[in-house]
């Protein structure tokens, strides 16, 4: 069996908006009220897909929820057409948020796991309200994605009493993909205004429903600055791909500590930290250098896909310049334009969730070739909205655009039981 890293993307949505939800993600909030463009976002995700599925790595996709959520709408009194008021709490039925997948589950591979499956448990995402309503319809995902019981594990989500934000706040390390690794939770405790969203008890939580051995996992507590300057996920400021942890020096509580603690539980770590005299944590969190994806690529090399903001941000240059020329284990950059959801504080690793296992044993309708990527472009270009001014979420007129277009999607791709 070959086991193989296999990203998972959301499809961004056709009710993608900007209406400033969630606090403490300093993108969301400075483009509140903004005009979106749903099909130029969608399409700006399926051209990173189609990227990555170019550079010769396994790819696959999640499809938009259902939205607007009329379940939540009608508990909430709210399923009437758009009136002034709670706009805000009408407009969390609309979210596109699940298209951020790093939120949608925290995955355990096989290697690593006491029963030898993959584990997989849904985000509750209690935090964020408009975010704490995706998760019934993402394990409904989950569970028709990776319906092998052999092979895999969907749980339920862990209590709300404890807030868990999926992959995100969780990283793995390894000598390879397929290989035993160390699987690293890290929580928030605090964040001066805005809220930790990632619960120590999530994470120890998450690690015993997963079966994970016990000196294989560690807990790291996010730095409190990190958090105050907009670092809502650690995500935002680390990522880890076989033995390299690539972080600004600010990230965690306790850099000199949790190195340690990773190199004495995977001796053939290796660190890629930014000092904060090159690149300021302000600066990590508006540009998202950060949230790329470091991959490894079918050559073994590695390269790190960054959004074009990160790219043109002088003192992030300089330092991606520097670290480039010198013999690192990351050798290549790529820019990709995902601006649409950068806005709302998505950048490149937020898009994905990264899943090892064999592509043989998951439901092939969520796995990317150039034919399925050549259809989803056209149902895109044909059916999703051109913008959106969240002004207009609550017209009975756009909410049957949105639909209307969501259940394009699922036809053509063999999908219409999750409508
Ligand atoms: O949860 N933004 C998302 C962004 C998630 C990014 N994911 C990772 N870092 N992995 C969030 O804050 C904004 C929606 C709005 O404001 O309309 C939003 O939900």
């Amino acid at each position: 069996m070959a086991l193989v890293e296999i990203n998972f993307d959301g499809i961004v949505g056709p009710s993608h908006n900007y209406a400033g939800l969630s606090l403490g993600n300093l993108a969301s909030a400075r483009h509140l009220g903004n005009v979106s463009y749903p099909r130029a976002a969608a399409l700006q995700g399926l051209e990173k897909m189609r990227g990555n599925l170019a550079l010769g790595l396994a790819q696959g996709f999640f499809v938009p929820l259902p939205r607007p959520d009329a379940a939540f709408l009608a508990a909430v009194g709210l399923e009437g057409e758009a009136g002034d008021s709670d706009r805000r709490v009408r407009a969390m039925a609309w979210s596109a948020s699940s298209m951020w997948t790093a939120n949608a589950a925290t995955v355990s591979p096989a290697p690593d796991t006491a029963d030898g499956r993959c584990h997989l448990t849904p985000a509750n995402l209690v935090t964020m309200p408009h975010r704490s309503i995706e998760w019934p319809e993402t394990q409904r995902q989950l569970r028709l994605a990776f319906a092998d019981p052999a092979h895999f594990a969907v749980h339920g989500p862990v209590p709300a009493c404890f807030g868990d934000e999926g992959a995100a706040n969780h990283m793995r390390m390894a000598t390879s993909h397929d290989a035993a690794g160390i699987e690293i939770f890290v929580y928030g405790r605090s964040g001066g205004a805005f809220p930790a969203r990632q619960h120590e008890q999530a994470s120890r939580a998450v690690a015993r429903v997963h079966g994970l051995a016990p000196e294989r996992c560690l807990f790291i507590e996010q730095s409190p600055a990190a958090i105050a300057a907009g670092a809502f996920h650690n995500d935002v400021v680390a990522v880890a791909n076989g033995p390299v942890l690539f972080a600004h020096e600010q990230a965690f509580a306790d850099r000199a500590g949790a190195e340690a603690a990773i190199r004495a539980a995977l001796p053939a770590a290796e660190f890629v930290t930014v000092p904060a005299s090159a690149v300021s944590l302000e600066e990590a969190v508006r540009s998202y250098l950060f949230n790329g994806q470091l991959l490894t690529l079918p050559s073994g090399e590695m390269a790190l896909v960054i959004p074009e903001e990160a790219w043109n941000s002088a003192s992030v240059r300089t330092w991606l310049d520097a670290m480039l020329a010198s013999n690192g284990p990351i050798r290549r950059v790529i820019p990709v334009d995902v601006r649409q959801s950068m806005a709302n504080g998505g950048g490149p690793a937020c898009l994905r969730l990264r899943v090892v296992a064999d592509p043989a044993t998951i439901d092939h309708r969520f796995l990317l070739d150039e034919a399925r990527g050549d259809l989803m472009a056209r149902v895109i270009a044909e059916h999703w909205p051109e913008q959106i001014d969240p002004a207009d979420l609550g017209l009975a007129s756009l909410a049957t655009t949105v639909r209307a277009a969501r259940g394009a999607l699922l036809n053509a791709l063999d999908l219409a039981e999750l409508g």
